[in-house]
């Protein structure tokens, strides 16, 4: 249940007014704002639990976290315990308008103060999860952890020269994929997971042939065993290079490109993960005719930093937009992969989720005459029109539409965050 809208923005007083006047503006452009806004209703983000606790997980292993994944900042209230991340992670949902899904690392398994190893994790593990996914209407995805571990500190982990290593972390991502058909199972809707590993090279490797061929034979073994798409999706992600992996990464794009097509998996496009202008939008209707499905891994990329917390670019109205306007809804599963330590965590969420779920928004709102310009070979006019739909008043459509789902507009859901920093972030001790 989302509660009660407490905080209204000064907006909130000419909301009304104003939204009449939008919805008279698209209509002129010939666009049903009630079809999109049931529309965006029914597409679900996937939350990254890992932005509410630093990528730190409950394993207490004493490793740093490596793999060439950074996070910065030191702001307080980080959640140290399953249940604090349950309850930040509520609190987050709370401010996001509609159904969604969160997603887990193995690295966030109760294993009740005890030692398990990654490769031998069970299901029981993340009963405490499930059981709260299923009171609070939640989807879960799942990922294997392949880093911060000691077996992972040499930078390889599937692709390990020693076959000893392969096999823990074949055994670990094999448990991973149980573990995600089991949530899928009982909670009766398919649970993606994805395989990401930090392998690479800080300098040029002598040997890049051998490691792709190993990298190759283990996710072999990892996928051995099938399970129904209605409980389980496989995704591989690809990077392009990590600190301390500048070099070369194993797990390429065109690796898993074609590991993807020739294994039916889906292939997980990560907007950080290519080179600084290359975009992931036009990536999707290239890839779609060959993969069964994507795993959008939404994030920001910085310079060098591949994951700053998602906010309103053009990149990110681009990747909705190509996967509104074509039709892929049902193809592309939304998840987003990002880490700041260095502003309030549930704010993170809150601000990347709704930054997507604008861009969704707009993306459902785009004029048609756009399409039927081009259609009739007429581009001057698709640009004219391109152009002139930035302008649209999408501010009051969405205000409205966080009115309906009884959550707070613009600005208000930062008062909510303040509170619940006040009463329960700022009291947690030693982090
Ligand atoms: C790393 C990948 C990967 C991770 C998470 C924690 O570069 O993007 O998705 O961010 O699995
Ligand atoms: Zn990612």
């Amino acid at each position: 249940m989302k509660p009660p809208v407490s905080t209204r923005g000064p907006r909130a007083l000419t909301l009304p007014a104003g939204v009449a006047c939008a919805r008279a503006q698209f209509a002129d452009v010939g666009v049903d704002v009630d079809q999109a806004l049931h529309r965006l209703e029914q597409i679900s983000l996937s939350l990254h639990c890992w932005q509410g606790d630093d990528v730190v997980g409950f394993e207490r292993t004493g490793s740093s976290l490596g793999g060439g994944l950074a996070v910065t900042g030191n702001y307080p209230g980080r959640a140290r315990t399953p249940g604090e991340l349950r309850s930040d992670l509520q609190k987050a949902l709370s401010l996001i308008p509609g159904r969604h899904r969160v997603n887990l690392h193995a690295s966030y398994g109760e294993f009740g103060g005890e030692r398990v190893e990654r490769d031998a994790i069970e299901p029981g593990h993340f009963a405490g999860w499930l059981a709260w996914a299923q009171a609070e209407g939640l989807g879960l995805d799942f990922n294997p952890t392949c880093f911060a571990h000691p077996l992972a500190a040499t930078g390889l982990t599937l692709a390990h020269p020693d076959a000893a290593v392969r096999r823990f972390w074949v055994e670990h991502c094999r448990r991973a994929r149980e573990i995600g058909a089991g949530f899928g199972e009982q909670l009766g809707s398919a649970c993606v997971t994805n395989l990401w590993i930090p392998d690479g090279f800080k300098d040029t490797p002598a040997d890049r042939r051998g490691a792709r061929e190993r990298l190759l034979e283990s996710l072999d073994a990892v996928f051995e065993r099938a399970w129904p798409a209605a409980q389980l999706l496989d995704a591989v992600e690809s990077k392009l290079f990590g600190i301390g992996a500048e070099s070369c990464t194993v797990g390429s794009h065109e690796f898993y490109l074609g590991y993807a097509v020739t294994r039916r998996k889906l292939l997980c496009l990560d907007a950080g993960h290519f080179h600084p202008t290359e975009s992931i939008a036009d990536k999707l209707s290239a890839v779609l005719p060959f993969v069964p499905g994507v795993l959008l891994h939404v994030s920001r990329g910085v310079r060098w930093d591949s994951d700053h917390v998602v906010t309103s670019t053009d990149e990110l109205q681009a990747i909705t937009r190509e996967v509104v306007a074509n039709d892929y809804l049902d193809r592309v599963r939304i998840g987003l992969d990002y880490f700041d330590a260095s502003i309030n965590r549930v704010a993170a969420w809150v601000i990347g989720s709704r930054a997507v779920q604008r861009a969704l928004l707009a993306a459902l709102l785009e004029p048609p005459r756009i399409r039927e310009a081009e259609k009739a070979g007429d581009f001057t006019a698709r640009l004219a029109w391109q152009e002139d739909a930035k302008s649209l008043p999408y501010g009051f459509i969405w205000d409205d539409y966080c009115e309906r789902q009884q959550v707070p507009g613009q600005g208000g859901w930062l008062d909510e965050v303040r509170q619940y920093e006040r009463e329960v972030q700022q009291s947690r001790s030693g982090n």
